[in-house]
C-alpha cells in the first residue's frame, strides 16, 4: 500500500508484465466495481495488446449492482467479456474458468484440430493495488490446487498453480498502477481503498463524498444520519451538514474532524449501503 509510483517504477511494472503475459493465454484484469473507471490503469490496452482477457469487477458485493450491471454492458458493447465478483463470498468466481473457455474457444478449437494435445489454460491476474488480486488468487486456489512449479522452457522464475486439470494461474500477480490525474479520481481511489487517505486532505475527501452522496444517493445519506439536506453543492454546504451533525448528536467541542471520520469509515465499511462512485456516463 505505500507504493509510490514514480516514472521508473511506472515502467518497470509494465515490463514485468509484458514479459509474464507472453507466458499466458488470458489475463484477468481485475477493476474494482465501485469504481471501475476509476480503477483502471491507463495503459492497459497498450500492456495487453491483441492478448485476450476478462475483466473482472471484484467487490461486487459493496457496489451499486444497477450501475454494475450497466458497466457489465458498456464493456460488452466494447466486445470485453466482462463478470461481476465477490472473492469473499465465492459469487461467481466459478464462473471466471467458464467464460475463459468461451473467450478462448478458437484457440482451443484450432489446437484441437491440428492435433495437438490439450494443454490447461494459463491465466494472470492484473490489478492496481488493494483491488483484490491476492483475495482471488487465494479463492481460486483451494486445497486441490498443486503448486506446478518452474516449467522447463517455459521461464525459469515462474510458478504455477494449477487450479484443476483444465486451468493454470500464474502465482503472482501483476500490481499496475492507478492513474491518478485529477482530485475527483484521487478521491474515488482513497475512498475505496487503492491509495492512502492521507494523499488527499480530509476536508476534500469529505466535500467530494457528500456532495457525490447528496446528488446520487440521498436516500441512503438520510437513513444512515438522518439529517435533512437541501443541497450539498460547495465546501460551505458540507460544513453546515456537519454543523448540523455536531448538534444534532450533541457532540461537544465542535470535533469535525471526528464527524469527518467517522463518514469516511462508514463510507469504507460499507455501512451507508451499496455505493458505486463511478457511474457510466
Ligand atoms: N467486500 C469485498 N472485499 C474484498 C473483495 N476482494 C478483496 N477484498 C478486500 O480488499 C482488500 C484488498 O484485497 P487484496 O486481495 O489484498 O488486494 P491486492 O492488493 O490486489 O492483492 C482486503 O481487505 C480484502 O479482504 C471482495 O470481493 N469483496
Ligand atoms: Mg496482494
Amino acid at each position: 500500500m505505500n507504493v509510490q509510483w514514480y516514472p521508473g517504477h511506472m515502467a518497470k511494472a509494465k515490463k514485468e508484465i509484458e514479459e509474464k503475459i507472453k507466458f499466458v493465454d488470458i489475463v484477468y484484469v481485475l477493476l474494482d466495481a465501485r469504481i471501475p473507471y476509476s480503477s483502471s490503469n491507463p495503459m492497459i490496452n497498450d500492456i495487453l495488446k491483441d492478448k485476450k482477457k476478462l475483466y473482472l469487477l471484484t467487490k461486487s458485493d459493496m457496489a451499486d449492482s444497477n450501475v454494475t450491471s450497466k458497466w457489465v454492458k458498456y464493456y460488452k458493447d466494447q466486445g470485453i467479456e466482462a463478470l461481476t465478483i465477490d472473492s469473499i463470498s465465492g459469487f461467481n468466481v466459478k464462473k471466471i474458468e467458464v467464460l475463459s473457455k468461451e473467450i478462448l474457444k478458437e484457440k482451443i478449437q484450432r489446437d484441437l484440430n491440428r492435433g495437438m494435445k490439450q494443454r490447461p489454460i494459463r491465466a494472470m491476474i492484473v490489478g492496481i493495488p488493494n483491488v483484490g488480486k491476492s483475495t482471488l488468487i487465494n479463492k481460486l486456489v483451494n486445497k486441490k490446487a498443486t503448486v506446478v512449479g518452474n516449467k522447463p522452457g517455459v521461464t525459469k522464475a515462474q510458478q504455477w498453480i494449477r487450479l484443476n486439470p483444465n486451468l493454470e494461474l500464474l502465482d503472482t500477480p501483476g500490481v499496475l498502477w492507478p492513474k491518478f490525474d485529477d482530485m475527483t479520481v484521487g478521491a474515488k481511489l482513497a475512498l475505496t481503498g487503492a491509495i492512502r487517505d492521507e494523499v488527499l486532505r480530509k476536508e476534500d475527501l469529505i466535500f467530494f463524498l457528500l456532495k457525490y452522496l447528496d446528488k446520487n444517493y440521498k436516500n441512503l445519506l438520510f437513513n444512515k444520519y438522518n439529517i435533512e439536506t437541501s443541497y450539498i453543492n460547495d465546501e460551505l454546504d458540507c460544513v453546515s451538514y456537519v454543523t448540523t451533525f455536531l448538534k444534532k448528536y450533541n457532540i461537544q467541542n465542535d470535533d469535525y474532524d471526528r464527524i469527518y471520520t467517522m463518514i469516511l469509515n462508514d463510507f469504507k465499511n460499507g455501512r451507508l449501503g451499496k455505493i458505486s462512485l463511478d457511474l457510466v456516463e
